[in-house]
């Protein structure tokens, strides 16, 4: 039997890799947690049928006995043999687990086919195995499939946190510094807030301030919007400039700082935070999240850039991202606000405030019929068993009564 090996940053992705090389009849052997993601460990039908039978046919041939000849084995010719046969011992008890888990699930969900269908158009929308099975798992009884996704489309809504109206933001003031990695549009929501403000309250009580004075022409992009406003642009290098600004900018309302963008998993993140708390202002952080991103690269990016703690989210790029369940999923299971959403490259005009409803709203319209994301009915009860998806304490405080 020639059982292969994959390996996915999630079950989804996993899954179809075993789909794409063996089928959709692929004998999925085991699956569990790596480093990389999931891994799988599958077969092709034909090949398991193959040893299925000839098990059968080999079943009453009298065992062959071998004599081996007996040699006393050193000290150090057992420890790797040790530490080997733990490793094996841990992945069978894997396997079962998972296998179990499988069993129980596919028991369970047999004699509930609508929470079955709830589950699988919740994956096939692009929810997390977790969010998608704890809602399903939570749809009340007696609903029907429909019913179940309209339940779960309110209950999404209900449990985002999102700003109560833009006075909140924009009328309160205080200090905010727009984070990220790199790209994700900081430079340019900063101008779209800092137009949104002009407009209501004038140029007078805003200051403007970068932190991206290293990188060339970088700090231009700011400082011509700045310009085109008739808002001076500050520019920093440090704490301590940092500091220094902000003592002279602290009769402003509002100040807006636009900071360098860096991968979540570069360690000046940390420096950045530390720079932003350092001073005696109290520097309030907005993590701009790019919707095109997928959940692993989201999830690594908020647990990057949390720190001790974010004031919200500004979610970008709405207008090019092709599915908006990663982004709920990520927002909702990290408890982070919504405040805005970007949804183009215009400036100002493509800002819109954080809306749950329409959102969700949007999450839900079906891609088109994409048959590479549909899940079967077998491949659920996999999906479901994976760790991943029995064991994140994550989604557990989604209120769903
Ligand atoms: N389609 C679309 N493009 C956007 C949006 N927001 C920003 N952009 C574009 O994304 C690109 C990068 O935007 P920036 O504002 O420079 O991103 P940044 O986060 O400041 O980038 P760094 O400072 O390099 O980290 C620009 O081409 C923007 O016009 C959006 O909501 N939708
Ligand atoms: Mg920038």
């Amino acid at each position: 039997m020639k059982v292969q090996r994959f390996i996915g940053i999630n079950g989804r992705e996993a899954l179809g890799l075993v789909r794409l090389a063996l089928g959709p009849e692929a004998m999925i052997l085991s699956n569990r947690t790596v480093a990389q993601g999931i891994e799988i460990l599958a077969c092709s039908s034909k090949d398991f049928n193959g040893i299925i039978e000839s098990t059968e046919n080999t079943i009453s041939t009298p065992p062959i006995l071998r004599t081996e000849p007996k040699l006393r084995p050193t000290a150090a010719a057992v420890m790797p043999d040790i530490s080997e046969l733990m490793g094996e011992l841990r992945a069978m008890r894997n396997s079962l687990e998972s296998q179990i888990a499988e069993i129980s699930w596919g028991n369970q969900q047999s004699k509930t086919p609508a929470k079955n269908g709830i589950l699988r158009e919740l994956l096939n929308l692009g929810f997390s195995a977790s969010l998608s099975r704890y809602l399903s798992e939570n749809a009340p009884a007696q609903m029907s499939m429909e019913e179940g996704l309209r339940w779960a489309k309110n209950v999404l809504i209900r449990n985002l946190s999102v700003i109560n109206s833009e006075d909140d933001f924009l009328d309160n003031g205080g200090v905010y510094a727009l984070v990220g990695p790199t790209g994700v549009g900081k430079t340019t929501t900063t101008a779209k807030l800092a137009a949104r403000y002009v407009m209501r309250h004038g140029t007078k009580n805003l200051a403007l301030i970068t932190t991206d004075g290293y990188r060339i022409g970088a700090h231009e992009q700011l400082r011509i919007y700045g310009k085109i406003l008739g808002v001076m642009v500050h520019s920093v290098k440090d704490e301590v400039d940092l500091r220094i600004a902000l003592e002279e900018l602290k009769s402003k309302h509002m100040v807006l700082i636009d900071t360098v963008g860096m991968s979540q998993r570069d360690q000046m993140v940390t420096e950045q935070i530390a720079m932003l708390n350092g001073t005696k202002f109290p520097v309030k952080r907005l993590l701009c999240l790019n919707t095109t991103s997928n959940i692993e690269t989201l999830n690594e990016v908020v647990t990057a850039y949390r720190g001790s703690g974010v004031e919200g989210c500004i979610l970008t790029k709405l207008d090019e991202a092709a599915v908006l369940s990663n982004t709920i999923d990520v927002v909702l299971r990290q408890k982070l606000k919504l405040f805005y959403t970007g949804t183009g490259q215009r400036v100002p005009e493509d800002l819109e405030v954080g809306n749950a409803k329409s959102l969700v709203e949007s999450a839900f319209k079906k891609l088109a019929d994409d048959e590479s994301s549909q899940f079967e009915d077998a491949e659920l009860s996999t999906l479901m068993s994976m760790k991943s998806a029995r064991e994140d304490a994550s989604v557990r405080d989604i209120y769903v009564a």
